[in-house]
């Protein structure tokens, strides 16, 4: 179906049982989209909301769009298709929203990891008082799949603790939310890349924001789109908002947020290799090394993008010899505050944030200065 089939319209009377628009980004999903219908059909319908699936597909060709002609026989279902633009999730999701028949919107993937089942609380949340109702897998009550793996997991994790500076939400990663179209920020105003929308809308928009609670499963059928590019994608759109959240401070806190995840890759080899039967002071050893070279190829991505390019080799041993000088100011400064100074004896921890903080200055700096320097090597 062609977007032409797709007019909003904006003059919806006003409702007491609210109309609800499921804007859902699709990609190859063709197995996933009349499990979804059929599942937001039992959990609508029974309770009075008049509701429509626009799905915005990004052209797949896997016959999703037979599917959803079939579907929209006896369902309101419909298929809006971006056959010439780029395929990205954020901006099938934007075009969803212009394109919704009503103003109350939920934003949801086609994969059935959120469960539609969830919608009514999201939008008595939005009820009570908020731009944004995001279902939250991290808030208390909300479980992920049991069969995550320890990487899924972590990446998880990871992502979510580099967002956190952003917003003060537990899961600010979720495509699973409800908002409403009028209180939005003017589109044209978002930049997003990649896979996070709601995080777009609430650090540019500024929406306050209340969770509730889900529980995630993992994706029915198909196959994930999220794939290595995705994640620098993301990672990308981070530090774009940093910048746009953090103005001139933004490389200075992204690289401390880096650097923080960083250390959480150093404690899963630290406690991965021990696991393996390792002895604690060889997996200390070599623990570091990964989480180094982590932190080197997100500052070589993304932290330092526009630097001028250098031999791969040659900088990531540039930067792990700068993050050997670290170490050294890391550990020198706790043991020189807490050899001389009473009162860093006294408070051991100060003195250990005292060496972390000014080890991450000069680890910074010599990034800034020589690492990811303005000009190459000659
Ligand atoms: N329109 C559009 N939809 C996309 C694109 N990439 C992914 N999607 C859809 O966005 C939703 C989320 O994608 P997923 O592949 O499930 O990504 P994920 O949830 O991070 O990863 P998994 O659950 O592990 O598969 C699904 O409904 C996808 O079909 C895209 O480029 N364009
Ligand atoms: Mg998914």
């Amino acid at each position: 179906m062609e977007p032409s089939h797709s007019q909003p319209s904006h003059s919806q009377p006003s409702h007491s049982q609210p109309s609800l628009s499921v804007v859902v980004p699709t990609f190859h999903e063709a197995a996933n989209i009349p499990v979804l219908a059929e599942r937001l059909s039992a959990a609508l319908d029974e309770r009075g909301i008049e509701w429509e699936l626009l799905l915005v597909d990004d052209d797949s060709n896997d016959g999703s769009e037979a599917i959803a002609r079939e579907l929209a026989k006896r369902l309101p279902v419909r298929m809006t298709v971006r056959r010439a633009a780029r395929r990205d999730l954020s901006l099938s999701v934007l075009e969803g929203v212009r394109l919704a028949r009503f103003d109350r919107l939920v934003v949801m993937d086609a994969d059935l990891s959120h469960p539609p089942e969830r919608i009514t609380d999201l939008l008595r949340t939005l009820d009570d008082g908020c731009d944004l109702a995001l279902g939250s897998r991290y808030a208390t009550g909300g479980t992920v799949d049991r069969d995550w793996s320890p990487w899924r997991f972590l990446t998880s994790r990871l992502a979510t603790a580099l967002a956190q500076p952003l917003t003060r939400c537990s899961d600010p990663m979720s495509g699973f939310f409800a908002i409403d179209r009028r209180r939005l920020p003017d589109l044209r105003q978002l930049r997003p890349i990649g896979y996070k929308i709601a995080l777009e809308l609430m650090v540019r928009g500024r929406l306050r924001v209340k969770e509730v609670p889900i529980g995630f499963s993992d994706r029915a059928a198909g196959t994930s789109k999220m794939n290595g590019r995705q994640w620098i994608n993301t990672a990308r759109h981070l530090h774009r908002l940093y910048r746009h959240r953090f103005g001139g401070w933004a490389r200075a806190i992204w690289f401390a947020a880096v650097g923080a995840s960083g250390f959480l890759v150093d404690v899963v080899f630290y406690l991965g290799l021990q696991w393996a039967g390792v002895n604690h002071q060889l997996a200390r050893a070599l623990s570091f090394w990964p989480a180094a070279s982590w932190n080197w190829a997100l500052h070589r991505r993304i932290t330092f993008r526009e630097r001028p390019r250098r031999p791969r080799t040659r900088q990531w041993a540039e930067f792990l010899a700068a993050s050997l000088v670290g170490l050294g100011v890391n550990l020198g400064t706790y043991l020189a505050l807490t050899g001389w100074i009473d009162f860093f004896d006294r408070h051991r921890l100060l003195a250990l944030i005292c060496g972390v903080a000014l080890s991450g200055g000069v680890n910074f700096l010599n990034s800034a200065r020589v690492v990811y320097r303005q000009q190459a090597a000659p």
